[in-house]
């Protein structure tokens, strides 16, 4: 197939060109086989300037932060604020305190679910989830529900992929204190409409935790405008380093929720006796934190906002309309969830007489990196009935044609398993 088989994709990336600022996309995996990265669901790979960022951090600005009166240490604090600032930006936070440097997405829910929710929810109380979390934003809450005795619902997922909208209404009835929903399905890329949920959701009284972690990497979000009360992402799968993630929550949500973890930084005061609490958002931040991390997602941001994240989302839109009827041709593949829009370009699907994991094992040997198993959404496999699923998902540096491999691979897996 020729690259003129997708113009739409040409027309709003010079793809190509992004593709020279990310030197392991220039690496084969074997002597003549390039290397086609599809598992940026797993974690996204990092551009030179992010790469850079990471270095310089440490050759010329390594001090701990928030202590030092000396020039290193002022420098190395100072970068490390102007990444929050710059991340609170980038999501539309109305001040740089609400954002909340921790590991992980994971981590930013589980101090959701340890802080807030330990000091609002009581026994009976419920919480409403999906059908399609992460474990990341199911497992939190099941812990909560054995310690303290919350319910948990779950808003249902339809055969294509896409939430039940309709059964909301009457979920939300039931008044939950807190509805926490992925913002983009890591195994679907279903992306459910966030503004008209968290309105539901609000007039029904409930908090809105979104699970960011696939969304934000892919398309912009504004949290004043969409209203969500809480945002957790992580900076890996939004081309920065592993070991930083974003909490964001509204100031007056932070500085009424009690510390998580305690140490050094996230005090005041403290005597043998007791401690006072540091102002938000160093409340949270216990310890030395991912320094020259948090500094390189600054960068990341720097270099998704250079792109353009309204760019990014079209781009992966026309590829997911270009790709989609593809692999629906093959035949006895299955995908699990094939909605059409709103949509990222995720792909996860199944096929007759070949396991997942050899699906996998033979794309491999085409240089082609996808993922199998159940992507830590267990419960949406068993309700499509499989056990796992082979998944391929696209970020901006994907071509069409990294795709039209993908689906040339697939039809030679078929036949070397007829
Ligand atoms: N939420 C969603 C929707 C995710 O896809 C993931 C990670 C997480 C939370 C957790 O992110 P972490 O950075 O804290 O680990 N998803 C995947 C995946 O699909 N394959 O590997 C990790």
């Amino acid at each position: 197939m020729s690259p003129s088989d997708c113009p739409d994709c040409r027309r709003i990336l010079d793809v190509e060109r992004l593709r020279a600022d990310f030197p392991i996309l220039q690496r084969e995996v074997r002597a003549g086989v390039p290397l086609i990265y599809l598992d940026s669901t797993a974690t996204s790979q990092k551009p030179r300037a992010v790469l850079q960022t990471l270095a310089q951090m440490y050759q010329q600005h390594n001090a701990n932060i928030h202590r030092g009166v000396y020039t290193l240490a002022e420098e190395a604090t100072a970068a490390y604020e102007d990444a929050r600032a710059k991340v609170a930006r980038f999501i539309g936070a109305a001040e740089a305190e609400e954002v909340v440097f921790v590991r992980n997405a994971t981590e930013a829910i589980n101090l959701v679910a340890y802080t807030w929710a330990r000091a609002n929810l009581q026994p009976g109380d419920l919480v409403l989830l999906t059908e399609m979390e992460h474990h990341a934003n199911l497992v939190p809450w099941q812990m909560l529900a054995e310690a303290r005795g919350i319910r948990l619902a779950f808003v249902p997922v339809k055969p294509d992929g896409a939430l039940d909208l309709e059964a909301l209404p009457r979920l939300l009835a039931q008044g939950p204190k807190l509805m926490a929903v992925s913002g983009m399905s890591n195994v679907t890329g279903y992306q459910p409409p966030l503004a008209e949920i968290i309105r539901q959701a609000h007039e029904a009284g409930a908090l809105v935790l979104v699970d960011g972690a696939q969304l934000v990497p892919h398309k912009a979000i504004d949290v004043q405008q969409v209203g969500a009360d809480f945002l957790a992402f992580s900076a890996h799968k939004m081309l920065g380093p592993t070991g930083v993630g974003v909490l964001y929550a509204r100031r007056a949500l932070l500085e009424a929720m009690p510390p998580f973890l305690g140490g050094g930084d996230m005090i005041k005061r403290v005597t043998l006796d007791g401690f006072a609490a540091n102002d938000v958002p160093h409340k949270f931040e216990a310890g030395t934190p991912p320094i020259a991390e948090a500094v390189a997602l600054g960068a990341a941001v720097d270099y998704l906002q250079g792109v353009g994240m309204d760019k990014i989302h079209a781009y992966e839109q026309a590829l997911t309309a270009y790709l989609l009827p593809r692999l629906q041709e093959v035949p006895g593949l299955h995908l699990l969830g094939t909605v059409v829009a709103p949509r990222g370009a995720v792909f996860s699907f199944w096929m007759d007489d070949i396991h997942a994991h050899d699906i996998a094992q033979i794309l491999d040997h085409y240089g082609i990196a996808v993922r199998a198993g159940h992507h830590c959404a267990q419960p949406l496999h068993l309700k499509f009935g499989v056990p796992a699923t082979a998944r391929a998902s696209f970020y901006f540096y994907n071509t069409p044609e990294e795709g039209d491999h993908l689906i040339a691979a697939l039809y030679k897996a078929k036949e070397v398993f007829a």
